[in-house]
């Protein structure tokens, strides 16, 4: 089985493996429809309706960084085309903005709070693009956004993601623009090496925007599943007026995109991986109808256990008010979040281990490996990984603790360095099963009822060949 081996494999670049260690980031939709109260936007808005009079960028970053968010990626530009920076190739821009008399750089102050607050800095810049005349023009067009892109790129300091949005309403009769997305690549390479691209061959979308992720997230997939038409032939095509992309349980593409099944008979594989996008409210952008709406903080940390617990990164949109600030019900609920992932791993109790073995099962209890301690040490540069392994394998890593006690959550991570790899395992308390699993990647934080007990068993079941264990924690 060639493919299974070449699949488990694939490796992230060093891009992409910066990005997955950036977890949990925030999204900022700020723009005209923040004072039209719209979603969608048209390009027909009066560019004097955006005016931040009490705009401050540190408030965003540290409501932000208090929910444990390494990032904020800003909407340079949504759908209308109006742009939060200060552009050579529109006055659709700041420029005409009342603030600071037309001389405001949302995206150069939002850029330097991040920056001054330890995070990263990303920018949303809106293909589709309502207002530009050449939009729909071809080579005119592509010309524009090459240089709005190239601008972005090289005046606002390290950018650690693109977001390229595939939503486009302009329907049967509306504009046609292909874009030249070889061309738009090239740009982010060379300006900024570093940055991924979303929807564009790094990161692909969840296929939603509820905040729900797939079971069994695979970062491995067939490299036709980033093809720029497929994936765009996926995206919006009409303003989501009933927020049907934001229902639960509603999935754009399907449930099993990468396990054995799907990928059989595949040659070319590359490295995908999953980020979640959602919104901590209703809508991408402020509606004060909107305040009381902000979702509960057991939703959120659901999102948050399934999406980063879930081999895949969460982008957590707040949506900024006409003043330019997070409003308070945002904020407060930020820092619970921050405050309730700190309780949920404040202890872990592999500090307190009495024994650790590994015991490949298929082989009469012959011990697997004796590096297994490289799983419960904090390094992501060591890890564990049998010495022996035949396809069809059972690991089994048995914890002893010196007492009894009490937990309910298991965090597992594989060396993604070295490939995603499990396919399915199993947790025991003592004798009694008390999770059933599938992926692992990055990490997977399984979650069930408290059990008491001094010993715990993680059977890897299957894999597509020897797994590698960076981290196992007890919480
Ligand atoms: C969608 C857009 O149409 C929404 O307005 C929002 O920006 C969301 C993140 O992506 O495709």
């Amino acid at each position: 089985m060639d493919y299974i081996r070449s699949a488990a494999n694939i490796t992230p670049s060093e891009a992409q493996y910066n990005w997955q260690k950036t977890e949990f980031y925030a999204f900022a939709h700020f723009g005209v429809n923040t004072y039209t109260n719209k979603e969608w936007g048209n390009g027909k808005e009066n560019p004097a309706v955006f005016n931040p009079v009490n705009f401050d960028a540190n408030q965003w970053v540290d409501a932000i960084k208090s929910a444990g968010m390494r990032g904020l990626i800003l909407t340079a530009k949504h759908h209308d085309g109006f742009c939060l920076w200060q552009t050579k190739y529109t006055d659709f821009s700041m420029i005409s903005s009342p603030y600071k008399n037309g001389s405001g750089d949302i995206v150069r102050e939002v850029a330097e709070a991040c920056r001054n607050g330890g995070i990263k800095f990303g920018v949303y810049l809106s293909p589709w693009d309502q207002h530009e005349k050449t939009y729909g023009q071809g080579e005119a067009y592509n010309k524009f956004y090459k240089n709005q892109l190239t601008e972005l790129l090289s005046n606002y300091g390290e950018i650690f993601e693109i977001w390229f949005d595939g939503a486009c309403g302009e329907g049967e009769n509306g504009k046609k623009q292909e874009y030249d997305w070889k061309a738009y690549l090239e740009i982010c390479r060379r300006l900024q090496p570093s940055a991924v691209t979303f929807n564009a061959g790094d990161i692909r979308w969840c296929g939603n925007e509820a905040g729900d992720c797939r079971k069994a997230e695979w970062s491995v997939l067939p490299k036709a599943s980033s093809d720029m038409d497929f994936v765009f032939s996926q995206s919006q095509k009409a303003e989501d007026s009933d927020g049907s992309f934001r229902k639960s349980g509603v999935k754009i593409t399907s449930q099993d995109i990468g396990s054995r099944d799907i990928i059989s008979g595949e040659t070319d594989f590359i490295w995908y991986p999953c980020e979640t996008d959602t919104s901590i409210r209703p809508g991408w952008f402020y509606h004060s109808g909107e305040d009381v709406k902000v979702r509960s903080l057991d939703e959120l940390m659901n999102i948050y256990y399934n999406s980063v617990g879930g081999n895949s990164n969460l982008l957590l949109n707040i949506p900024p008010n006409p003043d330019g600030l997070f409003h308070g019900n945002d904020v407060k609920r930020l820092k619970e979040i921050g405050e309730e992932i700190k309780k949920a791993f404040a202890y872990n109790l592999t500090g307190d281990i009495k024994n650790i073995t590994v015991v490949n099962s298929n082989k009469s209890g012959e011990k697997a490996d004796c590096d297994i301690q490289n799983a419960i040490k904090e390094d992501e540069n060591i890890y564990y990984i049998p010495e022996i392994y035949n396809d069809g394998d059972i690991i089994s890593v048995e914890i002893e603790f010196n007492g009894i006690h009490e937990f309910s959550k298991i965090v597992l991570a594989e060396n993604i360095r070295v490939g995603q790899r499990v396919e399915k395992f199993e947790i025991l308390a003592g004798d009694e099963k008390i999770y059933a699993g599938q992926t692992i990647g990055y990490k997977k934080i399984c979650l069930f009822n408290a059990v008491k007990t001094d010993k715990v068993k993680i059977n890897i079941l299957e894999s597509r060949t020897e797994p590698a264990i960076s981290f196992i924690g007890v919480f």
